[in-house]
């Protein structure tokens, strides 16, 4: 591992979290969910860089730069799971282990949500933890990273 940083990559409409619809998402912001990420990576010892956009070109940019600099991809694609081959080419292209997120019970909700182009792509799935399934998902990545976990 040359290098102890994440990159955490939130896709579409996530910078309206903690806004609306609390019942579903949660109160907590983006904000929040940076610095939660950040103070879990912070205690192993690694350090984030944050991407938010709401344009897919902008997050397959910042995810082939992670290739230079990065460890893992920490991710919550937003709509762009249920839609995205680009996203998911992007992530298997730069072979980083990859953690995928949802804050919601996906499995759970309407059945467009069911399907991932991004599953098979990662090794870490926290899904329907709410925000806190972020913390738990940046622990479980580093724990690959510097082998102590095998999946
Ligand atoms: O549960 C998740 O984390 C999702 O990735 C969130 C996406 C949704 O399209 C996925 O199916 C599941 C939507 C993100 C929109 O976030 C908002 C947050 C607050 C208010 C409105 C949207």
């Amino acid at each position: 591992m040359s290098e102890r940083r994440l990159l955490l990559v939130n896709g579409p409409n996530l910078n309206l979290l903690g806004t609306r619809e609390p019942e579903v998402y949660g109160t907590d912001t983006l904000v929040d969910v940076e610095r939660l990420v950040a103070g879990a990576a912070a205690a192993r010892g690694f350090e984030v860089r944050a991407v938010q956009s709401n344009h897919e070109g902008v997050l397959i940019d910042q995810i082939h730069a992670a290739r230079d600099d990065c460890a893992g991809i920490l991710i919550n694609p937003g709509g762009l799971t249920h839609t995205s081959v680009s996203l998911r080419d992007a992530l298997s292209g730069v072979a980083l282990p990859v953690a995928e997120i949802h804050i919601s019970s996906v499995l759970a909700r309407e059945e467009f949500r069911r399907f991932s182009y991004v599953r098979d792509v990662a090794v870490v799935h926290v899904i329907g933890e709410g925000v806190a399934g972020y913390a738990r998902a940046t622990e479980l990545l580093i724990d690959i990273i510097t082998g102590r976990a095998d999946g």
